[in-house]
């Protein structure tokens, strides 16, 4: 990897992969590129940057061919409870990045990054211990858009010989730009009305368990995997990883430690409980830490100190 594309990069993962990236690689082989004109403007003060729609597959080869790059992140994505409002714009985003990021990676010899998530799985799937290979029947758009897109990961790699690799994400825990849509989004905004109003309402049923990544590993993740040697990799659709796993009810006792008077109750979104309940409890991560060394440093504990530090700062 030494030209790297972020496409998407105003998003929750791509404003902190772009400084990440630049750490490792040098300001000036890390190219941010994102769609909105408040993003674009956002980024320009600190990363090199296009305006881009990854739908117009003519603007994004221009952008892979004007900086010779040599790995493509695609971090576009329409997440899970956003995708339920609009299921055909869902898949129209989702799959459209994709295919074009498979399609330049493929002509232009790049190394493709895409995530896939913990909303590949569905009601079908053993929900403990998560096997890495298991039954992926999802019910919701934003699951078969990321079944689709292993699948499809898996295809160029073995027919064309196209370098993809993924990770199953499970809920991302940050402080930097805020998630968007998602299912797991309770877990970061938890902390922003707890900090700002002593109070949040949740609506994620209290005893729901789903699989969370605080960001720090999550960024280490994406890296370890892209340096990957890839002999070593089996598993090439995408790779369970997780570092903790909880529920509302655990993460905010850990958070009343902390702050004893905050107060939370409960308004939960029926769909947003739906999908919840469809996702894996726990993963199984066993195969992401044989073959490329995946070892998460984070724990709940950890995080929570680090949440509402940072957060509070911020505020
Ligand atoms: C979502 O909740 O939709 C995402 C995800 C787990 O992929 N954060």
């Amino acid at each position: 990897m030494k030209r790297i594309l972020i496409v998407g990069a105003g998003g929750q993962i791509g404003t902190e992969l772009v400084p990440y990236l630049q750490k490792h690689y040098g300001y000036d082989n890390v190219v941010a590129a994102d769609l909105r004109d408040d993003m674009v403007a956002k980024m320009s003060e600190m990363a090199i940057t296009e305006k881009l729609d990854i739908l117009d597959i003519n603007a994004f080869e221009a952008v892979v061919k004007k900086y010779n790059i040599d790995a493509i992140f695609n971090m576009v994505a329409l997440l899970s409870a956003t995708g339920e409002k609009n299921p055909e714009l869902a898949w129209k985003i989702n799959m459209g990045a994709l295919l074009n990021s498979l399609a330049l990676a493929k002509e232009y010899k790049t190394a493709l990054f895409t995530p896939s998530s913990i909303g590949a799985f569905g009601e079908n799937t053993p929900h403990d211990d998560t096997p890495q290979d298991t039954v992926m029947r999802p019910n919701t758009i934003y699951g078969v858009c990321k079944v689709s897109g292993e699948l499809l990961s898996d295809y160029y790699f073995t027919r064309f010989g196209v370098d993809t690799r993924s990770v199953r994400f499970p809920g991302i825990i940050s402080n930097g730009a805020l998630p968007g849509g998602g299912t797991t989004d309770y877990a970061v905004e938890v902390f922003y009305e707890v900090l700002k109003h002593k109070h949040y309402t949740c609506p994620i049923p209290p005893d729901t368990y789903m699989d969370m990544l605080y960001m720090p590993d999550a960024l280490n993740a994406i890296t370890q995997l892209m340096e990957a040697d890839p002999t070593k990799l089996v598993h090439r659709n995408s790779f369970n990883i997780t570092c903790m796993s909880f529920t509302p009810t655990q993460l905010f006792e850990k958070i009343k430690q902390r702050i004893p008077d905050a107060v939370f109750d409960y308004d939960v979104d029926p769909v947003k409980a739906q999908i919840s309940a469809s996702w894996p409890n726990k993963l199984d991560d066993t195969c992401a830490r044989e073959e490329w060394g995946w070892n998460p440093q984070w724990d709940i504990d950890a995080m929570v100190d680090d949440m509402l530090d940072k957060i509070s700062k911020k505020l």
